[in-house]
């Protein structure tokens, strides 16, 4: 059929050419050649054309450019599906009369490692790499995934990867039988090619995965792999339902698996966590669309130094080193330079154990690669420098006046303050056009968020190397303007006091903890201060204590445990102890409460767990629509994915704004009102969620604007 005329014309992304008698299928529909309704409908006619003809005796499927098909194309998850679907066009490429081979290069991911399964022959170059990611997307692999892969490669290991969604390497696809051959052939239609040609000459015929029965196994070991998952991936729907398609490819014929794997399927697709999960994966990639950098090119970054060799600096070493960047570390004095020294050694040695990193490159940047030094003169060649020295204006600022004697023209000059204001630390500086905030989280070389904060005067150009860099070292950057806390950490002062004020109004610690944990948080708030310590957050509070308004309810429990002496974790005893026993709540900390209230004259009330977490995620969402509405965050998903990758917010959730979207932001505002009523000062709306409310919109409607 043409296409109608209002239609844009749609080039064909699949292209058959017949070589000798073999068929050769190219898809090209770039960037990932993802499986659009153009490419099924493109494979749909190829497979048609191939069973009119009788002079093919072989098929190959190949994707051109930079991979094979590394999936369905999420972009049109939600949208009303189009025929052909992916499991029929599987299932009629598996029923070819003639050989069909998968010619398998890149990512074979989700639909893409499906389309290879549904061929009867696969063959890989070395560095292919395989999996079925779709649990990651709040999905499960639903065109036949959950069926072929365990009758090929066995129960037990399409379990672990339908699970896990871990990409597979060439090498263990190869030994698991997902695979038939690894070839070295560097052009993949050739490699292809050659496969088919084989097998027309050696008579080969189909070999249909769907007709293997497959190895039975123990219920015990789908038991087990329930309760795993319900401990690993707590409150989420997709590992589960991966679970019972697989069981269903062990009781089940073929016909009736695939039945019982689209119905788990299209529960999953109809979940807000599908929702929430696929906003998540695009989120991440439209954060580095920052329209500053757009067409700006980044300034080259090969030697890197670090100011401070504490737990932050030595982390933010060890992150450049694994990239394989040159780094200077500096430290005040000779012993300084040795503990410095230590930690990053030790760090490294930890990547080395857990096979990371190689002997032979730790040798290499024991050597060499990083030095550390208590000579400020050697950053003289230094392209980027982060500063991560102790959080006083007045230090950072010695610091920057000395970077500003010393590097050479050009050279980035980046604060990882978390809370200080970069125009005054860039003010110190000749050259305010080169300074920018680099907020890295601790630890550095583990956690992927990283907040770039744009400075008055920053130039883009150091803006674009901040996100490249940010790419090297394999981080999700987001933009951030200047203000207390920038973006994370200014939400996260705001749903502290939410926090708090459940505490105050009748709630533990404990029970605030539980519920946000139950919520899907990774560590409830206290336990988390007890982690970091909390003579931080006692510092940022007696710093902030003289611009407090008066009108604010200020908490003061967790004072009186610093007062104590107790900081957490590091000294034993916070908001729990932390003995043989692992961690028991303090009850000192409900005396320190009940006196509080009493002061106060709040009489305590039960606080079930759900108004808690009303009361949490009200404040989050609150304070990040004003973070938005001043610009401090391009938009809601730049949110989100701070919130995703810094502060254990859970993925399946999608993000605070995500979260606002999928319960209504008239509920949010709602409950804002509802708790004005006892603290109007901490629960005053946004006028942008305000305005929102009023004019019927979400936060998604912003990110697409
Ligand atoms: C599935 O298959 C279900 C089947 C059952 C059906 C019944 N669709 O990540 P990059 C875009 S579920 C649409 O920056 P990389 C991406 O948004 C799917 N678009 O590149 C970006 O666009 P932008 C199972 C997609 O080299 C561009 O491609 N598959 C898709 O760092 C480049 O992406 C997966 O979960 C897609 N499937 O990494 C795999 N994939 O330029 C998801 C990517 O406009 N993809 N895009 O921002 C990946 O993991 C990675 O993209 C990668 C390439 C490893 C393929």
């Amino acid at each position: 059929m043409l296409p109608r005329k209002e239609e844009p014309p749609v080039s064909n992304p699949v292209l058959m050419e017949v070589v000798d008698d073999i068929a050769v299928i190219a898809i090209a529909n770039p960037p990932v050649n993802a499986l659009s309704h153009a490419v099924r409908s493109g494979l749909d006619a190829a497979f048609a054309e191939i069973a009119r003809r009788d002079d093919v005796k072989a098929v190959v499927i190949y994707g051109t450019d930079r991979t094979f098909i590394a999936g369905a194309d999420i972009r049109e998850f939600g949208k009303p599906p189009q025929e052909p679907f992916l499991p029929d066009l599987i299932n009629r490429i598996e029923a070819c009369v003639v050989p069909v081979v998968a010619a398998l290069h890149g990512t074979a991911l989700g639909g893409g490692l499906e389309v290879a399964l549904g061929a009867h022959y696969r063959v890989a170059v070395p560095n292919a790499r395989f999996g079925l990611p779709e649990v990651t997307l709040g999905i499960l692999p639903g065109a036949g995934g959950t069926q072929r892969l365990p009758r090929l490669a066995g129960v037990e290991f399409a379990l672990e990867a339908i699970t896990s969604g871990r990409q597979i390497s060439a090498d263990e696809a190869l030994k698991a039988g997902v695979i038939d051959r690894i070839s070295d052939t560097s052009d993949v239609r050739e490699m292809g090619l050659t496969y088919a040609r084989e097998l027309v000459a050696s008579g080969a015929t189909p070999r249909r995965t769907s007709e293997l029965s497959p190895v039975p196994v123990a219920a015990e070991v789908f038991d087990a792999a329930r309760t795993r998952l319900a401990k690993k991936a707590r409150g989420q729907l997709a590992p589960q339902n991966c679970i019972k398609a697989v069981e269903g490819a062990t009781r089940l014929s073929f016909a009736e698996g695939l039945a019982n794997e689209r119905a788990l399927f299209q529960e999953l697709m109809e979940s807000d966590q599908r929702a929430a999960l696929i906003h998540a994966f695009f989120a991440e990639r439209q954060v580095a669309k920052v329209p500053e950098i757009k067409d700006v090119a980044p300034r080259t970054i090969d030697q890197i130094g670090v100011i401070g060799g504490g737990t932050m600096g030595a982390g933010i070493a060890v992150s450049a080193l694994l990239a394989g960047l040159q780094v200077t570390l500096i430290e005040r004095d000779a012993d300084a330079v040795a503990r410095a020294e230590a930690n990053v050694s030790k760090t490294l040695q930890g990547s080395v154990k857990r096979g990371k990193l190689s002997q032979e490159n730790y040798d290499a940047i024991m050597g060499g690669t990083f030095r550390a030094s208590d000579d400020y003169a050697t950053l003289a060649e230094a392209d980027v420098v982060i500063e991560a020295v102790f959080e006083s204006m007045e230090v950072k600022k010695d610091v920057f006046t000395k970077l500003d004697a010393i590097c050479k023209p050009g050279a980035i000059l980046a604060s990882n303050t978390s809370y200080l204001d970069v125009n005054e630390i860039a003010a110190m500086t000749s050259r305010p056009e080169d300074v920018i905030g680099l907020h890295f989280f601790s630890p550095a070389h583990v956690m992927r968020l990283l907040e770039i904060v744009v400075a008055d005067k920053t130039a883009p150009e150091v803006t674009a190397t901040g996100f490249a860099l940010a790419k090297r070292l394999k981080k999700v950057a987001v933009r951030a303007g200047v203000c207390d806390g920038f973006i994370g950490n200014r939400i996260l002062s705001h749903y502290r006091k939410a926090g708090d004020g459940a505490v105050l109004a009748g709630a533990s610690p404990f029970e605030v903890d539980r519920a946000l944990v139950n919520f899907g948080l990774a560590m409830g708030p206290y336990a988390v201060s007890d982690l970091a310590g909390l003579d931080i957050g006692w510092a940022t509070r007696k710093r902030l204590a003289p611009t407090r308004d008066p009108r604010e309810v200020y908490a003061e429990f967790a004072d009186r445990l610093c007062e104590a002496g107790h900081f957490g974790r590091k000294t034993g005893k916070g908001f729990y102890v932390y003995g043989e026993e692992g961690q028991v709540p303090n009850d000192e900390v409900l005396e320190h409460i009940a006196m509080e209230r009493a002061a106060k004259g709040i009489a305590a009330r039960k606080i079930s767990e759900q108004e808690i977490v009303d009361r949490y995620m009200a404040a989050m969402v609150n304070e990040a629509a004003r973070v938005v509405e001043e610009g401090i965050a391009l938009r809601p998903l730049d949110v989100d994915v701070t919130l995703l990758n810094g502060y254990g917010f859970p993925r399946w959730r999608g993000g605070p704004m995500q979260y606002a979207d999928t319960v209504g932001l008239d509920k949010i505002l709602a409950d804002i009102e509802r708790f004005a009523q006892e603290d109007d000062f901490l629960w005053q709306p946004a006028s942008l969620l305000k305005r929102l409310v009023a004019e019927g919109k979400t936060f998604a409607d912003l990110n697409n604007a």
